[in-house]
């Protein structure tokens, strides 16, 4: 990153200019070049105020990551901002775009805080397992009390600029030109006696706050749920309590301590890996970025249930038209039924406007017929996931397409070259795989075929992101990444069921790795006559349908459910189990140990994933661990499956599926490429 700083004094101003493209990241040279600057212009008599801004598209997005784990370089953040909190003429501080982690706290040591009215602020650092290093943890309580700081550091949610006005975090919030309007505030601030406020001399706040100690705790147990498995949730939470209990250098020095027990965590370590692997899965080797692309302004979804409505729900958000094809008028209604529905239920909790919900329900044009679509620039299919009624679909689509429109399908995983080959343009055919709910879910598998052409696979990379999906580029495999990755797992939990190990055992070693829910929790919400229903021969699934257990939605499934929805282990489950396991011939050989359940559970999802990267289904490492994260909801704190391996290390892994190998059989063989790493000593 080429870090320059710039002062021009005009009137009197000083106005100090920091440019560190893409994000103004407060890279070392960076902070540098912002310290001799202030120096500078504190040093010169002609300056009577500063304004600190960013060129490019935002104000400083934070420390820079990438110097995490490295040496620390000087100037640290605390010289910086020393010499602009001790400064003995006003700072103010221009902010647009993004001002997040330490460039937030660069604004707070300033006296002033000037944004435009686009601009956020925010302390993301909990995202990356850490927390507000540079003083962030003892000024904004001091702002904003201790509660509703503990609120915004914990979430890392991002404050729009009326709201930081609001609360104080800004004295100013520019519609126009913000340079031109800083500066007109350094005047006034001049003007009226030059004086330069600083947050940490404050008191009000943290006083009132000392009278009530019960907040922290109250707080904690409010989130322990949420917080489960998080270390820096708790670190932030200390780090407030030591800006209402201690004087303010003692509660930086309480910050510092737990900044770095924190960022030298494998849990920061993890969370800092997914942050670039989420930004790297667009690098696609041979499609350089030049590569030209298809303009995506209409699009088509063939198919209006569950999976279709999602899908046009995303291009809808980006302001894209949608039209919307099914076979019936009722199908139709009902699928733009639901769509509407879910857009006001999100108004009804205040996250749209109504204004916001007619606008995107008015790009809707809904259609029975496919030859509609002739002009649309990309259409998907979502339809039944048969081959035949695929194929079907695509050839009528090659017919009526326009030349250049992009065909996509959303199978989960069907083989994508045999739709590809039911057209004359497989070059144009693409997998879009998009996850339930697939308003929701982040992760976006682009499915390449054998002929897809790379402007349509640079287009599809390009298009997730309009959409706010993280795309992952996978090879035609069944079940492509996230699917084929994690299905060792359930096979595991089945298996580990049939031996006579309680399914809540099973279940319970996942949720203390860190999952959400367990494999039999996770059948049983999506329901068992849904996950079952293509079995061909018989197993527990089949029989808990047969005795009419569905899951959470009727009768139990795995567990039973109270009225409440809270799950018991279910005896007449246990024996449905027992009774296949029997029929089947399966030896009872119940697991225990909590350590065994997750190897056996988890280290074949780790050999999945490197037979994956042999066959060249994933690109990188990193892409298989942002799907795991994205599209199962792998634990973030361990950084996905792959990142999670090196932790463990590499010779660990083989170790335990050779173990796992010599009693379960060859399935479990380590891969070559893990005995091969494990040789090496090399890790992902
Ligand atoms: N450090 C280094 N690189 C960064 C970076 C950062 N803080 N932020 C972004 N990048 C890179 C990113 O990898 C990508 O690179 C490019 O910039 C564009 O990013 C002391 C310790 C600012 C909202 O957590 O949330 O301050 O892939 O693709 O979608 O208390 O980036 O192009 O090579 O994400 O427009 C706290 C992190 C740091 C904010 C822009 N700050 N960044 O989003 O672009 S910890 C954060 C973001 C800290 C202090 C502590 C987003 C963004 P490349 P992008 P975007």
């Amino acid at each position: 990153m080429n870090a320059s700083v710039s002062t021009c004094v005009r009137d009197g101003i000083a106005v100090i200019t920091l440019d560190n493209p893409p994000v103004n990241a407060l890279s070392a040279a960076l902070r540098a070049g912002v310290k001799s600057a202030v120096e500078q212009a504190i040093a010169d008599p002609a300056v009577q105020a500063l304004v600190l801004i960013c060129a490019g598209r935002t104000f400083v997005a934070g420390a820079d990551i990438s110097e995490f784990g490295k040496p620390a370089q000087e100037p640290s953040f605390l010289d910086v901002f020393d010499a602009i909190e001790f400064a003995s003429k006003p700072v103010i501080a221009a902010i647009h775009g993004t001002a997040l982690g330490g460039g937030f706290e660069l604004a707070l040591v300033c006296h002033y805080r000037v944004a435009a009215s686009s601009a956020k602020v925010g302390l993301p650092e909990v995202n990356l397992g850490i927390l507000p290093g540079a003083g962030g943890t003892q000024r904004l309580p001091r702002v904003v009390g201790a509660e509703k700081a503990l609120e915004i550091m914990t979430s890392g949610r991002l404050l729009d600029a009326g709201e930081a006005l609001a609360l104080g975090l800004i004295d100013k919030v520019e519609q126009g030109d913000l340079l031109g309007s800083a500066v007109a505030f350094a005047r006034e601030i001049v003007g009226s006696g030059a004086a330069c406020p600083r947050i940490r001399d404050r008191e009000d706040r943290t006083v009132a706050d000392r009278s009530d100690p019960a907040i922290f705790d109250a707080f904690r147990r409010a989130n322990a749920h949420r917080f489960r498995g998080f270390k820096a949730p708790e670190g932030i939470v200390k780090a407030v309590e030591a800006a209402v209990t201690l004087p303010f250098e003692e509660g930086m020095a309480r910050e510092a301590a737990l900044f770095e027990a924190l960022v030298s965590s494998t849990e920061s370590a993890a969370q800092r890996h997914l942050f670039f692997a989420e930004r790297g899965t667009a690098q696609v080797p041979d499609v350089p970025s030049a590569t030209p692309t298809i303009a995506i302004e209409t699009v088509g979804v063939i198919g209006a249930g569950t999976m279709g409505g999602g899908i046009a729900m995303n291009f809808l958000n980006a302001g894209i038209p949608v039209t919307m094809v099914e076979m019936t008028q009722a199908a139709l209604d009902r699928g733009i039924g639901i769509i509407r529905r879910n857009y006001e239920a999100s108004a009804a909790k205040g996250r749209m406007t109504q204004e916001q919900v007619d606008a995107r329900m008015a790009l809707i044009t809904p259609a029975l017929s496919i030859d509609v679509l002739g002009q649309a620039d990309l259409i998907i299919e979502a339809v039944f996931e048969s081959m035949e009624v695929k194929r079907q679909v695509f050839s009528q689509l090659d017919r009526i397409a326009k030349p250049g429109s992009i065909l996509a399908s959303n199978t989960s995983f069907l083989d994508l070259n045999q739709i590809a080959a039911a057209t004359q343009r497989p070059e144009a055919v693409v997998g879009l795989h998009f996850f339930s709910p697939a308003n929701v879910m982040r992760l976006l598998e682009v499915v390449r075929g054998e002929h897809t052409s790379a402007e349509v696979i640079a287009t599809a990379m390009r298009l997730a992101r309009r959409i706010g999906k993280v795309p992952v580029l996978s090879r035609v495999c069944p079940g492509f990444i996230a699917n084929r990755l994690l299905a060792p797992r359930g096979y595991q939990a089945d298996a580990l069921a049939l031996e006579g190990t309680p399914v809540q055992a099973i279940d319970q070693a996942l949720t203390d790795y860190g999952f959400a829910m367990g494999h039999f929790q996770m059948m049983d919400l999506v329901g068992l006559d849904v996950v079952g229903r293509d079995a061909t021969s018989r197993t527990v699934m089949g029989d808990l349908v047969a005795a009419d257990r569905l899951g959470q939605k009727k009768n139990g499934g795995y567990y039973d459910y109270d009225e409440r929805r809270q799950a018991t282990p279910s005896p007449v489950a246990a024996k449905i189990i027992a009774d296949v396991a029997a029929a089947t011939g399966v030896e009872q050989k119940p697991v225990s140990d909590p350590q065994l359940l997750l190897e056996r559970l988890l280290l074949p999802v780790v050999n999945e994933g490197a037979r994956i990267l042999e066959e060249n289904v994933a690109l990188r490492a990193g892409d298989i661990d942002v799907a795991a994260v994205l599209g199962y909801g792998w634990p973030v704190f361990t950084g996905g499956p792959m990142f999670w391996a090196n932790t463990i290390g590499i010779e660990q892994v083989v170790v335990g599926l050779d173990q796992l190998a010599s009693e379960h059989g060859d399935a479990f063989r380590p891969s070559p490429l893990l005995v091969g790493m494990a040789a090496k000593g090399e890790v992902f």
